[in-house]
Order: structure tokens, then sequence, then C-alpha cells
């Protein structure tokens, strides 16, 4: 079965379902999907009949269909068992499920294109407060993310093995050192996006390493 992933190169939800096939060493074909404001591939009718959400990431499995970053690491997770991106209880698959929910639920929600976007057409706010927006809410998370992750010693989040903990954690460092957000405060978190950063999985899945990567 063709497993087949609609991604945008800068896209950090995209960004998490490529380190997920990757670790799990499942090919996979890209398809990419500009979200350029002149091109906007993602709300065009072609791509909108796939994924009514015009949101990327979209992964096709043979068949079988679903977005939402999310929804596709559980996924591959059920479909794909091994290597497992979750620990074996259930009580250390709660916390590895919080602390991807406290990136993807409470960041890149507020701080994602559209809504960068819509603060600066609707309300006018500059790009300094944009900006000062995005990193308020980086912030927010990654001071937790960085208790979290001390406690549990390295060098991935959850400790000796990855998870999917950090297939959330590296592409949302990655978006924040775009914004420029000064991470000295986090020396966990960025001893562990650097440690990360030495694996052919992760190496393979950075945006600028993408067919449509614009560098
Ligand atoms: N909750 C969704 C978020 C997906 C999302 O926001 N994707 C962004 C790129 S990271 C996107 O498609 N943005 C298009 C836009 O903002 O118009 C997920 O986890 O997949």
């Amino acid at each position: 079965m063709t497993i087949r992933l609609y991604s945008y190169w800068r896209s950090t939800a995209a960004y998490r379902v490529r380190l997920a096939l990757n670790l799990k060493g499942l090919k996979y074909e890209t398809r990419s999907i500009s979200l350029l404001p002149g091109n906007a591939e993602h709300r065009q009718d072609a791509y909108r009949a796939r994924n009514p959400q015009m949101l990327v990431p979209y992964l096709e499995d043979g068949d079988f269909g679903t977005g939402q970053s999310q929804a596709i690491l559980e996924y591959l997770e059920e479909a794909y068992r091994e290597p497992s991106l979750l620990p074996a209880t259930r009580e250390d698959r709660a916390a590895v499920r919080s602390f991807c929910n406290s990136i993807c639920c409470d960041v890149h929600p507020l701080n994602n294109l559209r809504v960068l976007q819509y603060l600066k057409q609707e309300f006018g706010v500059s790009d300094a407060q944009r900006d000062a927006w995005y990193a308020h809410w980086i912030h927010e998370a990654f001071r937790a993310a960085e208790i979290t992750a001390s406690q549990n010693g390295g060098p991935f989040t959850f400790g000796e093995s990855v998870t999917l903990a950090d297939t959330c954690l590296v592409p949302q460092i990655y978006n924040a050192r775009r914004f420029k957000v000064p991470l000295d405060d986090y020396p966990q978190l960025v001893a562990i996006y650097a440690h990360c950063g030495t694996l052919p999985e992760f190496v393979a899945a950075e945006p600028d390493n993408q067919p449509d990567a614009v560098v």
C-alpha cells in the first residue's frame, strides 16, 4: 500500500508526521501543498475535495485518508505498531499525550499561519506585535515543557526512548527559532533538539530537506 503525505515544508504539523513516518521506517510519497499566500493550494478545490479542513498535513494509506496530525500520529501508532512511539504503560502514555497536547493544542493553534495573518489583516497589528504574540505562547508552553523534560533526564523528552513527544517538540522548537524566540531559559529542550538533530530520521524530516523547500 502506498502511503502519501500531503505536506508543506515549513508546516510544523506536517513535520510531526514526517518524523513519525521516518521513526517507524515507513516509506512514503510527499505531495507538496503550497501554503504561500500567492498559491494557497490548501484552499483550492482539488485539495479541499480531499481535506475539507483545508489544512496540511493529510495522510493517505491506501484507500484510507485522514487529516489532523494527532489523529495521523495515533493512526500510524495503531497501524504500524513497531517501533512504538508510545511507552509501555497507560500512565506513561497519558504523560506523553499530555505533553503532545500542550504543544499541539495550546501553542500551535494560536501561532499558526492563518492566526498570524488574521491578527495582521483584521486587527492591523505590527510585525513586532505579531512576534510578541507568537513568543508569548511559546514561553507559556516551553516553561512547563522544560520542567517535564528536565525531570525525565533526556536525551529525549521522556528519557531514553524517542516518543511522540519528540515528534511534537522538535518542530515547535524549529518554528520558535524561525521566529527568533530566545530559548536560553530552556536548556533541556535545546539539548533534546540538538540530540534529535544528530539522528537520520530527524534530519530527513527537517523542513530544509523537503522536496518543496525554498532555501
Ligand atoms: N490541528 C491541525 C493543525 C494543522 C495546521 O494548522 N496546519 C497549518 C500548517 S502547520 C496549515 O495548514 N495552515 C494553513 C493556514 O493556516 O491557512 C493539525 O495538527 O494537523
